[in-house]
């Protein structure tokens, strides 16, 4: 029997677990529309765009890049900056709903 290795395991399951969530907040947001209105009111400086794959729109390449990169924070070695869409520093729920309003399949 194939084992694979853990970070595999973790990477893939980290990667469904935001692919859902995704799903979750696309949906939400069809069904309110101007959600993206209220996020960009709550004061942020600067949101920056969530194209990563340096392809026209954001979309699911884009989408694979953020989901490598989720729940990450300044000071591991992993960290990519351009995943922080918000700039607090961490790669989280706010930047997710941030991908999420540009995302555009
Ligand atoms: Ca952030």
């Amino acid at each position: 029997m194939t084992q694979f290795p853990l970070a595999f395991h973790e990477t893939v399951m980290r990667t469904l677990s935001v692919l859902f969530v995704l799903f979750i907040a696309l949906m939400s947001s069809s069904a309110h529309a101007g959600t993206g209105v209220v996020i960009g009111s709550l004061g942020a400086p600067e949101v920056k765009l969530a194209d990563l794959d340096g392809t026209p729109g954001v979309g699911f390449g884009d989408f694979l890049i953020f989901a490598g990169g989720f729940n990450r924070s300044e000071g591991d070695s992993d960290f990519d900056d351009r995943l922080d869409l918000n700039g607090d520093g961490t790669i989280g729920f706010g930047d997710f709903l941030l991908f999420a309003t540009q995302f555009s399949g």
